[in-house]
């Protein structure tokens, strides 16, 4: 048997799964009384950027992802979100190496496979903030199914792709985004196929917030986090973010600073003005879809949102219906029923 590990009384109390141990039972556990035990919390400090802050991030210089990060340290200092119940997650790509840049539970997963992974935190722990991070190639090519599936289930995350319309790690292949034209190492003479329109990918899956952004734009990008943060379910922003090394200039066209236009959705305020009436009502699926369908660069800021249940809250409930139904019973108690049942 492993030796028991040293830990300290106040851990002992805390860790039930210690306390259960055979050689640690003990009456003061809160499985034994049912009842848990009081913990003093000592008081909170600040959330920093210094505390949110980890490994120097190792993008190429002037690679778009840096704002990203700026704007998602500002986000998470501005709503001092509790430290321990942030999550950043993210498949493979330069953009997918985002959770190890910052100081929090995370995980840099498979490629691809991030929207099924962040969907399982989400929906066993509820109470953390799970925020996930990646690439058009990641996002809309080997992960487009599960990003499909992620939406139309509205599992309830905040997930930003930077998109970059190249795939970056692996030194300059066509991605889904790349458009028509694009040369690359797997188009040399030019890409022939059709791209990818994230936004009406995103529609069409059922995702219930959708937004577009601009790494170039960090206060639009500051406020689409915010504001996908605050929407309950399946909520996705696409970043256009420049990658220097193999598509620079690519998002001119939608930087003020490079001589483009950032045009930005102007929605309706419901204030019965002539001017509304051109304005975007963003729970309208036609009209964000139409949005989507302008030319590059297009327009920018929420496409659509919309209130559905969520997995996580449709869940919950079915667990809760079947307790009642099963009268309370233990998940062991249904186990050992299960199995009684396939003697
Ligand atoms: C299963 C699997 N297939 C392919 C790869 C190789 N691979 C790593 S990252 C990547 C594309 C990344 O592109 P993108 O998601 O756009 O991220 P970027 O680097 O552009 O930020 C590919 C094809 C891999 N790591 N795993
Ligand atoms: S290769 Fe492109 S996407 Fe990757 S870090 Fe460099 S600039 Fe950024
Ligand atoms: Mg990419």
């Amino acid at each position: 048997m492993l030796p028991a590990p040293s830990l300290s009384p106040k851990e002992l109390v805390n860790d039930d799964v210690y306390i259960m141990s055979e050689t640690n039972m003990t009456t003061t556990s809160s499985v034994a009384t049912g009842v848990p035990p009081a913990i003093d919390e000592p008081p909170r400090e600040k959330l920093t950027k210094k505390a949110i802050t980890a490994d120097h991030p190792t993008w190429c210089p002037g690679c778009g992802d840096f704002a990203v990060l700026a704007a998602f340290y500002k986000v998470l200092e501005k709503r001092q979100l509790d430290h321990e119940k942030i999550v950043t997650l993210a498949g493979i790509g330069c953009s997918s190496r985002f959770p190890y840049f910052v100081n929090g539970h995370g995980a840099h997963y498979i490629h691809g496979r991030a929207v099924p992974l962040a969907s399982g935190i989400s929906l066993a722990r509820p109470d953390l903030h799970v925020f996930l991070f990646g690439g058009d190639g990641d996002g809309f090519s080997i992960g487009g199914n599960h990003l499909d599936h992620g939406a139309r289930k509205n599992i309830n995350l905040t997930y930003f792709i930077m998109d970059n319309f190249v795939y970056g790690l692996t030194k300059k292949q066509t991605s889904p985004t790349s458009p028509i034209g694009f040369k690359s190492k797997t188009d040399p003479s030019g890409a022939i196929d059709q791209p990818v329109n994230p936004m009406k990918k995103l529609i069409a899956g059922g995702a219930t917030f959708i937004a577009r952004t601009h790494a170039a734009q960090v206060n639009h990008m500051i406020q689409m986090i915010e504001r996908a943060f605050d929407h309950q379910g399946f909520s996705v922003i696409e970043c256009l973010s420049e990658c220097v090394e193999f598509f620079p200039d690519v998002f001119d066209p939608a930087n003020p600073k490079k001589g483009g236009s950032f045009e930005v959705i102007q929605e309706k305020k419901w204030d019965n003005t002539p001017e509304d009436e051109l304005r975007h009502d963003v729970t309208d699926e036609l009209a964000a879809y139409k949005l989507a369908s302008l030319p590059f660069p297009g327009v920018f800021g929420v496409f659509y949102e919309t209130d559905r249940p969520t997995k996580n809250a449709l869940e919950k409930k079915w667990i809760e219906t079947t307790r009642e139904k099963t009268g309370g019973a233990s998940d062991l108690e249904l186990l050992q029923k299960t199995f009684d049942r396939m003697k």
